[in-house]
């Protein structure tokens, strides 16, 4: 390893045959624990980071992660390997704890040449569950295509690491330790983050809220958020004790599943559209970036969610200014289309993944970006941020005074509905799934002009991506069947799972202002659903009779 000083003493360990499953998916390279624990499986993957990420030698890098099985050790592993590259400066937090968006803003606030995040994100933790390495680049977002590809490339030649065999230091104390020529330094995960918030966001009229009788109950599912959230809510905003739920991060988080939905985040979904005590709940997932918002009886979709905020951004001292322009994920709905129509700035449609808005957030084409899976935010940092759209709800709720539905309510008489769901159907065999879409997509050109849903298919087609910024080509990102009225119905398979394959079904209608906006979406795109059934065949494939999710 000649770009190794020679007085930094190493180890080198040849591998036998590089690994040939490490290609990362739509957020990183996601395995299961087990997997991670095979030797040299770990350090494989950050050796190819390492080698092709531009900067290193010299360079400072940020290293954390959501507190799962695997994190501190992993650390000490990356810390070594890290010194053994002539990184000169790792900057990682007490407990190995750093949400992804708190990394995303480390590693643009300290001028890093990028940051490795350990996390499998929503999937579960422990010794049974999953384990994931997330890369992100300069600017603080996930590695682009062409880097994760190089990274890919790297894993497939690599016929040994460098490491340092001098022993990592704790992670319990912060300061600043010596690791062979590296300077390690260990910080407090959450403090500069939350400076960040207290820039965006006016706490002073947040904390009035919170002091009223506005009830909060947060959910951090045992994951990463729980020490930002009771430094947020808490500490600085005075919300009472207790308001943050399952705050303390667990290996396994607590056995759960660490997905904000209203399927694995039930108890607290209860608590709001049940119960009558609480007037705004929210949850965030494992690693902190993703977030569900629910008012009293009232769920937010995540599209709508995108929609609310950029119609109502000048409402937070950060956005005052108001927004260059919104992106979305092509499968969320078009809600912020309809806004960023009705206001008059520019609107993009990206692949699913973080990593594609970050060209537009660089290149100060859009302030604020979104995702159906629960993923807000803006160009703040880089990555989605899950306590970010809290606070962000929690700032129009304070300025507005009135009640989520009130503002949903509102929102939907200006703009209309655009009704909205996604079906999962987990852990199929792979098999199966991808017989299911292959069918499907080679269907494609015969199916327009025909009838979905008693309605004409105006474009059938595999979404594909040119980047506006610099040209780059994304394709095979989903199979897109377009209605003549507005209505979509999307089909996706997963690159985050790790069991058999995930199929995503995302079907849409939209109402217009003076239609029936107080559907149950669900008997609101009834119709949709059972025509992709019978066009996809999916119970007969997949031998599921309903999805394993509904959001
Ligand atoms: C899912 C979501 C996608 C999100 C990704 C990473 O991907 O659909 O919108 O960007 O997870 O989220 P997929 O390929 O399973 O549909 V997370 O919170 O890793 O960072
Ligand atoms: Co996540």
């Amino acid at each position: 390893m000649s770009h190794s000083p020679s007085d930094n003493p190493l180890l080198r360990i040849d591998l036998n045959q590089p690994f040939s499953d490490q290609k990362p998916g739509t957020s990183g390279l996601r395995k299961s624990s087990r997997q991670f624990q095979t030797p040299h499986y770990l350090e494989s993957f950050i050796e190819a980071v390492l080698r092709v990420l531009p900067g290193v030698a010299g360079g400072t890098l940020v290293l954390g992660g959501d507190g799962r099985f695997g994190n501190k050790e992993a650390i000490g592993t990356i810390a070594r390997m890290a010194a053994a590259h002539g990184v000169a400066r790792l900057v990682t937090t007490q407990a190995g704890i750093l949400s992804t968006p708190a990394a995303s803003h480390l590693i643009r606030q300290r001028g890093a040449v990028g940051g490795i995040i350990l996390s499998a994100s929503h999937n579960p933790g422990g010794p049974e569950g999953d384990f994931g390495v997330k890369v992100n680049g300069a600017n603080g977002g996930p590695a682009p295509e062409s880097l994760t590809e190089a990274i890919y490339a790297a894993t497939q030649v690599l016929d040994g690491y460098c490491i340092s065999p001098a022993v990592a230091p704790g992670l319990d104390v912060i300061g600043t330790y010596d690791l062979g020529p590296m300077k390690l330094e260990v910080l407090d995960g959450v403090e500069d983050y939350v400076a960040l918030m207290q820039q965006l966001f006016d706490f002073d009229r947040i904390a009035a809220l919170l002091r009223s009788d506005f009830r909060v109950a947060f959910d951090a599912m045992h994951a990463v958020t729980g020490p930002y959230a009771i430094r947020v809510f808490e500490e600085l905003l005075g919300a009472p004790a207790g308001t943050v739920r399952n705050g303390v991060p667990l290996q396994d988080f607590g056995g759960g599943h660490p997905d904000p939905n209203l399927t694995y985040a039930h108890e607290l979904a209860d608590l709001l559209l049940k119960g009558n005590a609480y007037d705004f709940g929210a949850a965030c997932d494992g690693d902190g970036d993703r977030n569900m918002i629910l008012g009293r009886s009232c769920f937010v979709n995540p599209s709508d969610s995108l929609a609310v905020l950029a119609a109502n951004a000048t409402l937070a001292p950060g956005y005052a200014g108001g927004l260059a322009g919104v992106a979305r994920s092509m499968p969320t709905s078009a809600a912020a289309d309809v806004v960023a129509k009705e206001l008059g700035m520019a609107c993009f449609e990206t692949p699913t993944g973080w990593k594609f808005f970050g060209n537009l957030l660089d290149a100060g084409r859009i302030t604020l970006c979104g995702e159906e899976s629960f993923g807000t935010g803006s160009n703040h940092i880089r990555e989605k941020d899950g306590l970010w759209a809290v606070l962000f709800w929690l700032q129009i709720l304070a300025v507005r005074g009135c009640s989520v539905a009130e503002v949903m309510a509102g929102h939907w008489n200006r703009f209309g509905r655009h009704y909205y769901s996604r079906h999962d159907y987990e852990a199929i065999a792979s098999q199966a799934a991808e017989g299911l879409y292959r069918r499907v997509r080679n269907q494609l050109p015969s199916l327009q002009g025909q009838l979905l849903a008693g309605r004409s298919i105006v474009t059938a087609d595999d979404f594909s991506y040119v980047d506006p910024v610099d040209g780059s080509v994304s394709g095979g990102q989903g199979l897109r069947l377009l209605l003549e009225d507005g209505s979509r119905v999307v089909l996706r398979l997963s690159g985050t799972g790790t069991q058999g394959a995930t199929l995503r079904v995302y079907l849409e209608s939209y109402v217009a202002p003076g239609g029936d906006l107080n559907q149950d979406p669900q008997l609101a795109l009834a119709d949709l659903t059972s025509a992709i059934e019978g066009l996809a065949e999916i119970q007969v494939r997949t031998g599921m009779a309903k999805p394993t999710v509904i959001t």
